[in-house]
């Protein structure tokens, strides 16, 4: 396939302004973003991104998962289409570019097409995934994971949040719930930009990161039962300390993860404590473990010494405990040809790139296991990500939407 011609870059100050009108959306309290899945702030940036995909002259199709595709046609409409996007939702103190450069970068390759009057073979389609963050309704990639099948669509119905909502009761509700059947769809290939979340782009000076591999995670959710008990009357020896017991399995989590970094990393990110009262001993905890490793033998090890770590502290407490898997995904390798065009793309445009494994989970980690898939990453300031400080440089933005418009262009067979 002749790859596009050199000069084919996307406008940066449109890219710019776009994600600056999107991040208006939900704010957060410190320059960041709160919009959440399937909340009335999601549904306002939905509505955003479809005004946007229609003003380009594309069609908005939209599943039983609330996932949105925006297609522009290709001059043959039966060649399979090339998929690009991400996701808008966002951590509760989340930043402006997590999952919102991929999606407006696929928006921008179709706008900066339209402007060139450039057709494609193959259609395009730009595609906004539902729940990729997994905050509010667990397991992160919902949406992703049941166009898979890895998730049952009723399953996914029934995940509840924190004050007991169902995520399809509030898909519903915000009015964004298709009737496309989930995972119909076929792809020739996905392509998805997400900022790198981590510090090794920015510390090596690359532009672009090559995205080779994705890491394995374990999402557990562990609940501890002691006895609420008086903290000021109850003698030491007689408590049941479900908190003291979180925070030594905590400890442990670092202490595993310690030992396997840095390839390996692991926390405690969410902890519910029963009742929550300043002069009671909490009798109840509830929290979730988040492993990760690119290797799956460390991930299993790690997960392992993990449970084991658990039955000895509870034992030692004498609290009960329960482990349950509430997220996974094994390793993943991305394609090899999608892959190979990332980082051609990069060489043709001059920007400097290097081969990364994604420490974050992403749609595409799901989409690599039904159709040819890969990420390009862009540096963020200091790797700070999953906080409303989140950053990225104009210059950092375009480089990944220039790659991210080569590779897809070159997937979707320009037509002369
Ligand atoms: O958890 C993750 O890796 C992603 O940010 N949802
Ligand atoms: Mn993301
Ligand atoms: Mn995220």
């Amino acid at each position: 396939m002749a790859a596009p011609g050199e000069n084919l870059r996307i406008d940066p100050d449109r890219l710019w302004d776009s994600l600056m009108e999107m991040a208006k959306i939900g704010p957060g309290v410190a320059g960041g973003n709160n919009r959440q899945t399937v909340t009335d702030e999601d549904s306002e940036g939905r509505h955003l991104f479809k005004r946007w995909c229609e003003e380009a002259g594309m069609t908005m199709g939209l599943d039983q998962m609330g996932t949105m595709f925006a297609r522009r046609e290709g001059t043959d409409p039966d060649a399979l289409p090339v998929y690009v996007g991400s996701h808008l939702d966002t951590q509760p103190t989340g930043g402006k570019y997590d999952g919102v450069l991929g999606v407006l970068s696929g928006l921008e390759i179709i706008r900066t097409l339209n402007d060139l009057g450039i057709k494609t073979k193959h259609p395009i389609v730009v595609a906004n995934w539902t729940n990729e963050e997994g905050t509010r309704f667990a397991p992160a990639m919902l949406a992703s994971g049941v166009f898979i099948g890895m998730h049952d669509l009723d399953w996914a119905y029934e995940r509840t949040d924190a004050k007991g909502k169902k995520f399809g009761d509030e898909l519903e509700r915000i009015g964004w719930k298709g009737d496309e059947e989930v995972g119909a769809r076929k792809m020739k290939a996905f392509f998805e930009l997400h900022i790198e979340q981590g510090p090794i782009l920015e510390d090596e000076g690359v532009d672009i990161g090559v995205v080779t591999h994705g890491q394995g995670l374990w999402w557990l959710q562990v609940t501890l039962t002691g006895k609420e008990a008086h903290t000021g009357s109850t003698p030491m020896p007689k408590r049941r300390n479900a908190g003291l017991g979180m925070a030594r399995i905590t400890e442990l989590v670092h202490e595993v993860a310690m030992d396997y970094q840095p390839e390996a990393v692991g926390a405690v990110g969410h902890v519910d404590v029963h009742p929550n009262s300043r002069n009671t001993i909490p009798g109840k905890v509830v929290f979730t473990i988040d492993i990760r490793s690119p290797d799956e033998e460390v991930l299993d090890t790690m997960r392992a010494r993990i449970e084991q770590g658990i039955a000895t502290i509870a034992e030692a407490l004498d609290i009960g405990y329960e482990v349950e898997e509430v997220g996974h995904f094994a390793p993943v390798t991305f394609d090899e040809g999608c892959v190979e065009a990332v980082r051609n793309a990069a060489e043709r445009l001059g920007y400097s790139h290097m081969n990364v494994v994604s420490g974050a989970g992403h749609d595409a980690c799901w989409i690599n296991r039904v159709a040819p898939t890969a990420m390009i990453m862009c540096p963020c300031v200091d790797g700070l990500s999953h906080n409303e400080a989140e950053e990225i440089t104009k210059d950092w933005a375009r480089a990944g939407a220039d790659v991210l418009f080569h590779a897809v262009v070159e997937t979707a067979e320009i037509v002369k």
